[in-house]
């Protein structure tokens, strides 16, 4: 069970942040709406929020998941693959500084996003993509080691990171979509197949026996609620016009 989350406000920049999708530009005063329901979910969820202020200096920043890791024993901080969101690790140090006693880092040449990490208990999956590169995911599997867990790296073919197709939902439960739904690395989960069109409900967010799921993707919803969950469903259009969903949205510990 997670206890803690940690959000970043969206700034105003928000709107030139990096994007593959043609949905067009995010409508800040919106985002900020959906942003704050979101809080108000994990909150209902149970955990206490520390919510960060926003920064333009960093369009991307309001996706926190990405710049850090956090375990059970240990947080650490990544080295985001894209230039532009590499500063975004200096304050979430000085954030996580305050929760954890051991917070260990990735260094360059290694690259990492968390948005690539999915925690199975004690094993972490790690996506090799455009933002992660294996030197960044052999870094962390060796600190992981060091405190007693593993971690395996999966390449991935199309997907920006490894959650945007894949959300473990605990008890063996696995949301796949796309390239992930006969990935050897996977074979042994429970699958919840989610259909090609509804791809972006692949990023729904486990968090204490509830699962937030994306709003518009009434399939994949009946999936969850039919594998037994209690669910709550979230608009978050805007941020997924920057390719980011649910889970990017927080760090849960
Ligand atoms: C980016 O491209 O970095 C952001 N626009 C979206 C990050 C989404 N994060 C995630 O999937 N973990």
């Amino acid at each position: 069970m997670f206890k803690n989350a940690i959000v970043r406000l969206p700034c105003p920049e928000m709107i030139q942040g990096l994007t593959s999708s043609s949905l067009g530009k995010p409508d800040y005063d919106l985002a900020l709406d959906q942003h704050a329901r979101y809080v108000e979910a994990l909150q209902s969820c149970g955990l206490t929020i520390k919510i960060m202020e926003a920064d333009s200096r960093f369009p991307d920043s309001t996706f926190v998941e990405d710049v850090a890791l956090c375990t059970p024993v240990c947080a650490i901080i990544t080295n985001p693959g894209a230039p532009s969101r590499k500063g975004e690790t200096q304050e979430m140090e000085a954030v996580l500084s305050a929760f954890y006693e051991k917070v260990e880092s990735i260094k360059s040449p290694g690259t990492l996003d968390a948005g690539d990490v999915m925690m199975v208990g004690q094993h972490y999956h790690i996506g090799i993509s455009e933002r992660t590169n294996t030197a960044g995911a052999d870094q962390l599997i060796r600190i992981l080691e060091k405190y007693g867990m593993t971690g395996s790296r999966v390449p991935l073919k199309d997907m920006l990171h490894l959650k945007s197709g894949l959300s473990y939902l605990e008890q063996n439960h696995l949301l796949v979509s796309g390239e992930f739904t006969d990935h050897p690395a996977f074979q042994g989960f429970q699958k919840i197949v989610v259909n090609s069109d509804e791809a972006y409900a692949a990023n729904s967010l486990w968090v204490n026996d509830t699962v937030l799921v994306p709003g518009g993707f009434p399939r994949t919803l009946d999936l969850i609620q039919e594998a037994g969950y209690r669910t709550h469903v979230l608009d978050v259009s805007e941020f997924q016009k920057l390719d980011g969903g649910l889970s990017c949205l927080s760090l849960r510990f």
